[in-house]
């Protein structure tokens, strides 16, 4: 069991107030707070450790190497990677997807090939696909979301066939919070000799992963999402994958040896991180690990299935509000996402920050979903591990206020 009232001590943000009131934040789906101890490994590098990595044989930029291996090793475990050679480290998931896009599929699509992916994704994972198939002639089909929310699996069946390359799909949606069978999925990929990427940014910060049950040959996600700092993300890939992979930015690290006209490669991961890499932020991603590790991640999905489901239940109490996603919580993580009456999202989002409510407000980066609601924008509350059901019940009464202001213009 989670100890909320303790976890909450450990993030300073939470003491603050927002336009007088006590900060409820709701928008963990965009970025999670910081824990105290992430916070202090930063300030700690840069007080105590800062030097650049993988060259100095002084003592400090072996320590900083040290460090930074040793967040490398807490990753891969984090998601049951048996080596830490299949992490690399980059900016976050959409660019870990840009370079999936860029290495594998240059060299690996052509015309007649198809990418699978699903009408829910994130533009991170849409966008970088049009780029790689406007350049190798290969084409994008999406699996339908079924009016429920969730994945149209005998039409995933379907559109899967040997023409297939590539399934690319979000472990869990940003918007319906629908957790896809992305394991069942992997399986149909690898039926036909396609690949599977999972965009973990929304799952792997909530719920445990394990990459050898997910058999995923790619996963990308954020460390921003997970308690740790923005600018820092993960590529994880099968390492025979990634070793058969040329790079993508050529520079500083990446090498073995460098002549005037040629260059050979370093071995993986560090063939994919070119230059100076972000060390300080990378170190306390690893220190975000080990407090999730020390909470639990078990723990961390049950408090959000409550949360949830509780969410959804007061939700579902109020007439204007028009939910989507799955009924039942056990199919979703910690995002809930409605429509109000006809108020737009945006003005909703507006009204509720007056009581210190921090939410989200948009097309959350899936426009393709947004047409599939028939709705232009979504209003979106997502939880974490710091959240209480009192918090839920402070959002949900500052809807009245939304029901008050809007009273004149059809909303009762
Ligand atoms: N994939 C999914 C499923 C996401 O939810 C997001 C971010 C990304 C990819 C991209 O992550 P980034 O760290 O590279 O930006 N989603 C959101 C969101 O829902 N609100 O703000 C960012």
């Amino acid at each position: 069991m989670l100890d909320v009232q303790r976890v909450r001590e450990d993030f300073p943000i939470l003491k603050r107030q927002v336009n007088g009131k006590p900060l409820v934040y709701l928008d963990n789906a965009a970025t999670s707070q910081k824990p105290r101890a992430v916070i202090d490994a930063l300030v700690s590098y840069y007080e105590n450790t800062n030097a650049n990595i993988h060259r100095g044989i002084h003592t400090l930029a072996e320590e900083a190497t040290r460090e930074y291996e040793e967040a490398r090793a807490k990753v891969a475990r984090f998601i049951g990677a048996r080596s830490a050679r299949s992490i690399v480290f980059v900016r976050n998931t959409t660019e870990a997807i840009n370079i999936v896009a860029w290495t594998w599929g240059r060299t690996s699509l052509k015309p007649g090939d198809e990418i699978v992916v699903t009408e829910a994704e994130h533009h991170s994972n849409l966008v970088p696909w049009h780029l790689i198939t406007e350049q190798t002639g290969a084409a994008i089909r999406a699996i339908p979301i079924t009016d429920e929310g969730t994945l149209d699996l005998d039409a995933a069946r379907r559109i899967i066939g040997p023409q297939t390359k590539l399934v690319a799909v979000a472990h869990m949606s940003n918007v319906l919070g629908t957790i896809h069978p992305v394991a069942e999925l992997g399986r149909l990929a690898h039926a036909q000799g396609a690949k599977l990427l999972v965009d973990g940014a929304q799952s792997v910060p909530h719920l445990s992963t394990d990459v050898n049950d997910l058999d995923c040959d790619f996963l990308a996600f954020s460390g921003h999402k997970m308690l740790g700092p923005t600018g820092v993300g993960v590529l994880y890939a099968k390492t025979e994958l990634l070793e058969s992979l040329d790079p993508l930015f050529g520079g500083g690290g990446m090498i073995r040896e460098v002549y005037l006209d040629h260059s050979t490669w370093a071995d993986v991961p560090e063939r994919f991180e070119a230059g100076t890499p972000n060390i300080g932020d990378v170190i306390a991603l690893g220190t975000a690990v080990d407090y999730l590790s020390t909470v639990g991640m078990d723990n961390v999905r049950a408090h959000e299935l409550a949360i949830t489901t509780y969410a959804l239940e007061k939700l579902h109490e109020q007439r204007e509000v028009r939910l989507f996603g799955p009924s039942d919580p056990g199919l979703r993580g910690g995002v809930v996402s409605f429509y109000y009456a006809d108020v737009h999202p945006h003005d909703v989002s507006t009204i509720v920050d007056q009581e210190g409510v921090a939410i989200r407000a948009g097309h959350h980066c899936c426009q393709p979903l947004m047409k599939r609601l028939g709705v232009p924008a979504t209003v979106r509350a997502s939880f974490y591990l710091y959240n209480t059901d009192e918090e839920v019940d402070v959002f949900t009464r500052s809807l009245n206020l939304v029901r008050g202001i809007f009273s004149g213009a059809g909303v009762r």
